[in-house]
């Protein structure tokens, strides 16, 4: 029997992956490896590569382990064909097989690619999600508008998590009105589990540091969990010492705390070393057991089985023209100050800060931080989509592009959210302690040491009056920016105008 290839990405990483569920043990062979087009298609955070290579490495041996037949490229391999089409077509050519097994990527750049390999691949539908595509598409069918919050309720439904014979644990689908305190002084917390890299981990660190020494982040210390096991205590950590306060502080952020109570298990859950229903149903036993209340429980599961599996409905369904869309048609180039730049703006830089050591910030930081700037700023979203994909180690095009070229810079158009997520410093300043030690001044709206907030705020709405100042959502906005007086008005263009022409003219702002 001619054997057939079996194809698993670095972010496939789990045993009973649609492809390897499809194959079988005795005859076929798996296919796996580290390329320089993956490796370098965006410049990923070390931290990335590094994770993601390690992880596929230990993965590969644990297949071996099982009794399958691996072939496994490390990216310094000198038969490496240096991309995954490459890399089916030269163990086609030396074993004879000539029909592919794969699971479908994460990205419709590489979807297109299988697509166009001479060979018989068949991409199988990826089963880690609540919801298969068809179900997606036929929950947006005929809808005006897509809204996560009935979307989330079907999937509350169909997995039976925080559910009372069919209602809502304790009456209520949504218990965000509990959520989103503000952060409270001496609030911080032993933070997620650190790992020592072993052997393996190891040895690829230096490989990445030699390889991708030049991409911006910091690789060491690299404390990521690189396999199941270590994915599983991660959570286990999470659930005991986090996961009671997740809900309260979910908004919140300090700059000495860089994870407060969030779980930093998006990358494990990403690359397949977790999956989202053992999550939630590990989230839930701690309600039921009395060891964390509704409020963190409910809110917490509403990202994995809400927001997530919304989000990768939307990628999906709009196709792959969706991480190009720039509706308001922004056009000002990504500053420097995301790449470290100098930037009296203390909110950005500590969020850059983190971002180069961890490669990770929480939903906050990036949705009211250094989304917020980029929308009020009007950069290209195509080059925010860009540097969100390299810089978080979470980062794969179906979970990252909605977030940012939807739910973050409205480029879309409002198929993701139905306002932009655009506030002034004042936001900020409530939910951080960023604000104390700045350079600007955030109650100042106008002159010497206003918050560029301030500004930009008002540019933006001002900018954006045809397409924002009907949304019922906004019209409050708009009535306060109208009370203003005229002169008010005047000058606050005008500041915002300076601003920008310094910031595009690289000035450190
Ligand atoms: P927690 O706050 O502890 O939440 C638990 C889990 O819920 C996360 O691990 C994640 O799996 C899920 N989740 C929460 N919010 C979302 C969301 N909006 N979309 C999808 N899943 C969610 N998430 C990614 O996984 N990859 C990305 O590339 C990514 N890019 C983002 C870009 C922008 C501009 C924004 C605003 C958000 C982005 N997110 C992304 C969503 C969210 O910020 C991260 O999932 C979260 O910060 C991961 O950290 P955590 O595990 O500590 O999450
Ligand atoms: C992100 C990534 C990187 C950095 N390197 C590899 C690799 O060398 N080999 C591989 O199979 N996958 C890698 N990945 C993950 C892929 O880019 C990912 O599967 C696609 O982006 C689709 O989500
Ligand atoms: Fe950010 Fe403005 Fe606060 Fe400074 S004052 S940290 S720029 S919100």
């Amino acid at each position: 029997m001619v054997s057939r290839l079996v194809l698993v990405l670095g972010d496939q990483l789990t045993p009973d992956i649609a492809a390897l569920r499809e194959a079988d043990k005795s005859s076929d062979i798996v296919v796996m490896a580290e390329v320089m087009d993956e490796a370098s298609y965006v410049r990923h955070h070390p931290k990335k590569i590094a994770l993601i290579f390690a992880a596929m490495r230990k993965f590969a041996a644990a297949l071996k382990e099982d009794g399958w037949d691996v072939r496994y490229a490390t990216l310094d391999d000198e038969d490496n064909a240096g991309s995954i089409p490459g890399e089916l077509l030269r163990h086609a050519e030396a074993t004879g097989a000539d029909e592919v097994i794969a699971t479908e990527p994460g990205e419709w750049r590489l979807i297109e690619a299988l697509d166009e390999v001479p060979l018989t691949v068949r991409q199988l539908e990826d089963a880690r999600f609540v919801a298969s595509h068809a179900e997606f598409e036929d929950w947006a069918e005929g809808r005006k508008e897509l809204r996560m919050e009935y979307f989330y309720r079907d999937m509350r439904r169909k997995t039976g998590l925080l559910m009372d014979e069919g209602d809502p644990e304790g009456g209520k689908w949504n218990y965000d009105h509990e959520n989103r305190k503000p952060p409270k002084e001496g609030l911080t917390r032993e933070g997620p589990m650190r790992f020592t890299p072993d052997d393996t981990t190891e040895e690829v660190l230096e490989l990445v540091e030699a390889r991708f020494g030049e991409n911006f982040g910091t690789l060491r210390p690299f404390g990521y969990a690189t396999d199941r096991a270590g994915a599983r205590r991660a959570l286990t950590h999470f659930i005991k010492h986090a996961l009671p306060r997740f809900g309260d502080y979910q908004d919140a952020m300090l700059a000495e705390d860089r994870f407060l109570y969030h779980a930093l298990i998006s990358p494990y859950l990403n690359i397949g070393l977790l999956d989202p229903i053992e999550v939630c149903k590990a989230a839930e036993e701690a309600y039921k057991s009395g060891d964390a209340p509704l409020n963190a429980v409910e809110g917490f599961i509403r990202q994995i089985i809400g927001w997530r599996e919304f989000i990768r409905g939307v990628y999906y369904l709009e196709g792959p023209d969706y991480p190009r869309r720039n509706a308001l048609n922004h056009q000002r180039g990504l500053p420097d100050l995301y790449w470290g730049g100098e930037t009296k703006m203390r909110c950005l830089a500590k969020a850059v800060e983190q971002t180069r050591e961890e490669a990770y910030a929480h939903h906050i930081q990036r949705l009211m931080v250094t989304g917020n700037f980029a929308l009020l700023a009007g950069i290209n979203p195509a080059e925010v989509h860009e540097w969100y994909l390299s810089v978080y180690i979470d980062a794969f095009e179906w979970v990252e592009a909605p977030n940012t070229v939807g739910m973050s810079q409205f480029a879309d158009g409002g198929v993701v959210g139905s306002k932009p997520y655009v506030s002034s410093g004042n936001y900020i300043s409530k939910m951080s302690d960023y604000c104390k030690d700045c350079h600007y001044s955030v109650t100042t709206k106008t002159g010497e040491g206003a918050c560029p907030f301030n500004l930009l705020y008002w540019a933006f709405l001002d900018r954006h009056r045809d397409r924002f100042s009907s949304n019922p959502r906004m019209g409050q906005m708009y009535s306060t920016w109208d009370r203003m007086k005229p002169e008010k008005r005047d000058t606050i263009l005008a500041e915002a105008d300076d601003f920008l022409k310094d910031l595009s003219a690289g000035k450190p702002v």
